[in-house]
Parts: C-alpha cells; structure tokens; sequence
C-alpha cells in the first residue's frame, strides 16, 4: 500500500493539476471598464488585477472634487449570500480617502488585512491609518486608532470612525495578519486558522449584513484565500464536505486571480485538512478512499470531509 509520503504527493500532483486545468483563467473575458478610464487608472496598484465592472464597489457619497465613484474593489460571495465580503487592493498614497469612504459607506465593521505595508524594503499597502493613538482626517472621516494589540502573527487595532459633516460615528476591528509574504504562504496552517477563527467570531458576534472588508497589496492572492478558507470552513462544518475548487472558480468570476498562486492552492487544502479532527482508520483504505471521495463534476472537484481526516490522521501520525 501507499506510504504516507507517496499520498502526500500524490495529493500534491493532484491539487497541481486541478490548479492548472480548472483554474485556468476565468471570467477574464469580463469587462473592465470603469478601471481603464483615464481618470481612475492611477488608482489601481497593478495594471494586471483590475475589478469587473458588474460586481465592483462603486462610491456613494458625493466627493467634494466631483470626481469617479471608482475604487479597485469588488463584492465577493461568501458562504450565505453573494456580497458577504469585498475584496480590494490595499490602498495607495492616493486612495486612502476612498478607501475609508467605501467602509464608511458600506458600514463596514471589520477589514482584514493580510499583507505587511512593506516587504523586502518594497512598499506593498501605504499605511492608511494614523500610527498611534492620535486622529487623522481622510477626507471628511476622522479616524482615531483606539487600540492596538500586538501579537507574534498578527495585530489587532480598534478604530473609531467620525463624520465630520454629521459627528456620526462608527466603530472598526482592523484584523492584521502579518506573517504572510506575498505571492507565498504562512509557515504553517495553524496560525492562519486560528486568525480566521478570531474573524469569524467578530462576525458572528456583530451579526449585519455589512461585508467584511479584505485586501492583502493586489487584493486577490492572500485575499482570495483567506475569504476562501473562511467559507469553506463554513460549508464543511454545516456540510460535510467541501467545494473547493467549485469556491475558487466562484470568486475567479468576480475579481481575477482570486488564489493567485498554486501553493496558495494547495496551502488552502492543506488548511481545511488540518481542520478537521483525525478519526481513526486503517492505512491501508487511506489511499482508496481518498481516491473514492474526490470526484469531479463539470467545473468542480469535490473532497470528501472524511478523505481530508484521513489525510489528516496521516500527517499528524507520520
Ligand atoms: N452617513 C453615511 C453616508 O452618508 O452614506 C451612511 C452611514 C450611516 C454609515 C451610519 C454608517 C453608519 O453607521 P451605523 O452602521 O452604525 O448606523
Ligand atoms: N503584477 C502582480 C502579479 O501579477 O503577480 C500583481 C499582484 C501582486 C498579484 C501581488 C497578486 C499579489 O498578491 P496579493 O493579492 O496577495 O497581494
């Protein structure tokens, strides 16, 4: 029978191969209008990930330049509806008002980020809110830092948000992931599981309707697979079983590249495998039902919850 590493890697070739075959490009036939006109095309940090025109974020509140409503954003489906979280490029020099006009405006009460603001001594995010406790006016929003907490992979920042014309207010957990470099993947699958745990319990405790805001430098790498992770781990606790290449080709129809990269791919089925408890089993089905349980229909491949435990049990008893 097959030893562990032989399942690992063929588990590997097979997700590799999924990536290539299913992933391919799609939706990428879409229009991008609004992003190309020549008034917003310094607003996009890569000329390469531009939001389709039908799902993009458009801004609502009347600019007092009078200018676009044209942010690089686009609601994404989640586990429930289709416009459970909106994914956006981490925001430049020059769109940071925007970007806090679009939480403002969709009554936003949590970002996630997950890239650092610089990398390799390369910029990847300008840093849109104010370093310490002190308030900053990004357009007519005055956002003050009310705290900030400070772990090994992650921070955690409370920010208040004020409107200057109205005095309303409003509050937003700003949820940073900082131990993910781009184009790559965290160290270990744990780390960013428990993040998204601490996400999902915000949303489930604050309950709305409002997305939740997610952006990495590009806004579709790390951004892709972190709302990825979140609403397969969804499907697979009230489910059983998990689309998710059916998930990713989803996203890929909404904003390009969502999971940019093959071991973003495979680091995302790694995550859910190490989800899931380990049962115990014999080695020598582990193969055969592996093979049994992931089937594919015409644009999905599905994995069976209890193939992935017993990969699982695999790994954890190697
Ligand atoms: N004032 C905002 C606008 O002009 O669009 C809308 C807005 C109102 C946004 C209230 C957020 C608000 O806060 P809350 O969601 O807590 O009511
Ligand atoms: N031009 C870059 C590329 O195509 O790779 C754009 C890009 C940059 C894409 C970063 C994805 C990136 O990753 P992330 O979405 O995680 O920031």
């Amino acid at each position: 029978f097959l030893k562990r590493p032989d399942i690992i890697r063929w588990f590997h070739a097979l997700l590799s191969a999924t990536f290539m075959q299913c992933l391919a490009p799609a939706g990428t036939d879409q229009t991008r209008k609004t992003a190309i006109l020549p008034e917003n095309k310094a607003k996009n940090r890569f000329n390469n990930v531009l939001p389709y025109d039908w799902c993009r974020v458009k801004l609502t509140t009347s600019d007092p330049d009078g200018i676009s409503d044209y942010i690089n954003a686009n609601y994404m489906p989640g586990y429930s509806s289709n416009r459970e979280y909106i994914a956006t490029q981490g925001p430049l020099p020059s769109t940071v008002n925007d970007f806090w006009r679009m939480i403002w405006e969709q009554r936003v009460k949590r970002i996630v980020m997950v890239t650092n603001c610089i990398e390799g001594g390369r910029t990847k995010c300008e840093q849109y809110w104010p370093a310490d406790s002190k308030s900053c006016l990004y357009g007519e929003l005055l956002v003050t830092m009310r705290s900030e907490q400070q772990e090994t992979n992650w921070t955690l920042r409370e920010f208040n948000l004020k409107d200057r014309k109205t005095s309303e207010e409003q509050t937003v957990k700003h949820f940073h992931f900082t131990a993910w470099p781009d184009h790559g993947v965290p160290e270990c699958t744990e780390i960013l599981i428990q993040f998204r745990g601490l996400v999902r319990q915000h949303i489930e405790r604050e309950g709305g309707k409002a997305p939740t805001v997610v952006h990495s430098s590009a806004g579709v790498g790390r951004t892709g697979t972190i709302i990825s992770l979140d609403v397969l781990l969804q499907q697979l606790e009230k489910e059983q079983a998990v689309g998710i290449n059916a998930f990713v080709h989803k996203m890929r129809l909404s904003r390009p590249y969502m999971v940019q990269t093959e071991s973003q791919y495979i680091f995302l089925h790694q995550c859910i495998m190490d989800s899931l408890q380990p049962k115990d089993t014999n080695e020598e089905n582990i193969y055969e039902d592996i093979c049994e349980n992931i089937y594919e229909t015409p644009d999905s491949i599905y994995v069976n919850a209890t193939a992935l435990q017993e990969l699982h049990r695999h790994n954890v008893n190697a």
